[in-house]
Formats: structure tokens, C-alpha cells, sequence
């Protein structure tokens, strides 16, 4: 979905056929969209957001050039505190980080001021709550919305498949489906380039995986507090399953 094409006039039916599809400025396969300037990540109170997830969603943002947004909805279910803490652990990693109640109304008009003049793709778990966001964003807009499953706490799939939708001040948005799995393709070695938060920081070793070596910025970073170290444990898991899989590909 996303793609910008060249059409012409059959002159027969009227008709309007797609002659040629223009190049890709980029794409991504989870949701599977192209063109796109950001995305906006979901997370919400319920379901519990799987932060590997969110991990990977970012990494593929940045890998392929769209800005990652971070939505935190339902905060009407959460403290300040557990905000407080998902602020901290992703904004240094995200452009940005809106903090919305689709129930509530609160921050949607935020929220739709970050989608003017762009093209914009919701992402994220089922049930954190894509649609209802888009709902709130405008009347026009009625997606179908359900609740959580109660016995799995997991959503119930309602939206199955990628919408666009055009709205007023050059709005371009997409509900898609949600999703829990996500495999990352890129080189372990890649990895550390799309984590912002470790960009400032200069090891001894030009090549630093930031795992096991010794004169580590990063690692020394994460000791002193200044990069979170959540995301930092989560990215040697993500860099171990990666070389993992590299290894097994070339030995
Ligand atoms: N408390 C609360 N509930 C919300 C909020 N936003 C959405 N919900 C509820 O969460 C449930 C799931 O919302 P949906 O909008 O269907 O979620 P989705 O992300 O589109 O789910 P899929 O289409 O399955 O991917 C619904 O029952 C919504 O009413 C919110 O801000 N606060
Ligand atoms: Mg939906
Ligand atoms: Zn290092």
C-alpha cells in the first residue's frame, strides 16, 4: 500500500489504467507499506506492550529512513509513574512521543497537528488502539473497534486490512492491522546504527559491537545512567539473535 503511480485515460471505457508505478522512496514489510514519512508506534496500558517489539519497529523506521513516533494510548489506565518511565526509556530513541487517551480525547488534537502534510502508517499490537485513534481524529473516519480478549488479554484482530485515509491540511493516515511478530533483516553489525541514544558515545574500537568489549562508551554509558538500560539489555538480545542467525547463514 502506498505506492504513487502514473495513470492514463483508456479511450474506450474512460477508464482510468495505471501505466507505470513510480520509484519507491521506501517501504517497509511490517505493516507492509511504501512512501511513508513516519510512523506511529502504539502502545498502550493493555495489552502490555512487548518492548522487543517496539524495539524492532523503531530499528526498521530508522533503517528505512520514516521518522518513529512513539503513541502511548490509554493513559487514562496508567500512573504517572509508569508514563514517566516509558518517556525515559524511548525519548531518546523516538523523534517523538505523544501521550494520548483515544477514550478521553486527550492529545488527539496533538496528535493530528504530527500528521499534517504527511504520510503517516498506525502500527503496533491488536487492542492497544489504532482504530479508535483515528476515530477520535476524525468524524468522518469509522473504523470498527473491539474490546480485549479477557481471557488472553490479547486483541481480537479487528482490523484486517491496511486503510488510507485523506483528510483535510494534507493529512495522509493508514490503520493496519496489528501484529505481535516482527523478525528484524539487517546484520547484527548494522544494529547500533539505528539506536540514536548510543550515537554520542565513542569506544575504543572503531567496529564496537557494544557487547562484550572492553573501553565501551556505551556500555559505560549504561553504567552511569545515561542511556537506559532496558533498551541496552534488550539490544544485545536483538544483537545476539541477529548474529545468531548471521552465523548459521555463512558457516
Ligand atoms: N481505556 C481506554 N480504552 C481504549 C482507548 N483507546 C482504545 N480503547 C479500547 O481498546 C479496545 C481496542 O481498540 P481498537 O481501536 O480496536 O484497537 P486496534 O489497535 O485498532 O486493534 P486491531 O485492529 O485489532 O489491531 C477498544 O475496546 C477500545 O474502546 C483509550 O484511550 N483508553
Ligand atoms: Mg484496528
Ligand atoms: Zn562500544
Amino acid at each position: 500500500m502506498g505506492d504513487n503511480v502514473e495513470l492514463k485515460k483508456d479511450d474506450f471505457s474512460s477508464n482510468y489504467v495505471i501505466t507505470k508505478v513510480l520509484p519507491r522512496k521506501n517501504e517497509i514489510v511490517r505493516p507492509k507499506v511504501t512512501n511513508i514519512d513516519q510512523l506511529l508506534i502504539v502502545i498502550s496500558a493493555v495489552p502490555k506492550p512487548d518492548l522487543y517489539l517496539v524495539d524492532k519497529l523503531i530499528v526498521n523506521a530508522i533503517l528505512n529512513n520514516i521518522k518513529p513516533i512513539l503513541v502511548l494510548n490509554k493513559t487514562d489506565l496508567l500512573t504517572q509513574t509508569e508514563i514517566d518511565e516509558y518517556v525515559s526509556e524511548f525519548s531518546p530513541a523516538v523523534e517523538q512521543i505523544i501521550l494520548t487517551s483515544a477514550l478521553n480525547n486527550k492529545n488527539i488534537s496533538e496528535l493530528k497537528e504530527v500528521l499534517k502534510n504527511k504520510t503517516s502508517v498506525f502500527a503496533g499490537q491488536s487492542a492497544v488502539g489504532k482504530s479508535s485513534l483515528l476515530n477520535a481524529i476524525d468524524s468522518s473516519i469509522n473504523q470498527a473497534t473491539n474490546i480485549l480478549s479477557k481471557k488472553v488479554e490479547r486483541g481480537k484482530h479487528t482490523t484486517r486490512e491496511c486503510t488510507i485515509f485523506v483528510l483535510d491540511e494534507n493529512i495522509l493516515i493508514a490503520d493496519t492491522p496489528g501484529f505481535s511478530m516482527l523478525e528484524l533483516s539487517l546484520k547484527h553489525s548494522e544494529l547500533a546504527s539505528c539506536y540514536p541514544e548510543f550515537a554520542d558515545y565513542t569506544c575504543k574500537f572503531t567496529n564496537c559491537s557494544h557487547t562484550n568489549e572492553q573501553h565501551c562508551g556505551v556500555k559505560n554509558a549504561v553504567e552511569i545512567g545515561e542511556i537506559n538500560k532496558n533498551r541496552y539489555l534488550r539490544y544485545v538480545e536483538h544483537f545476539k539473535q541477529l548474529k545468531t542467525k548471521w552465523d548459521k547463514q555463512y558457516d
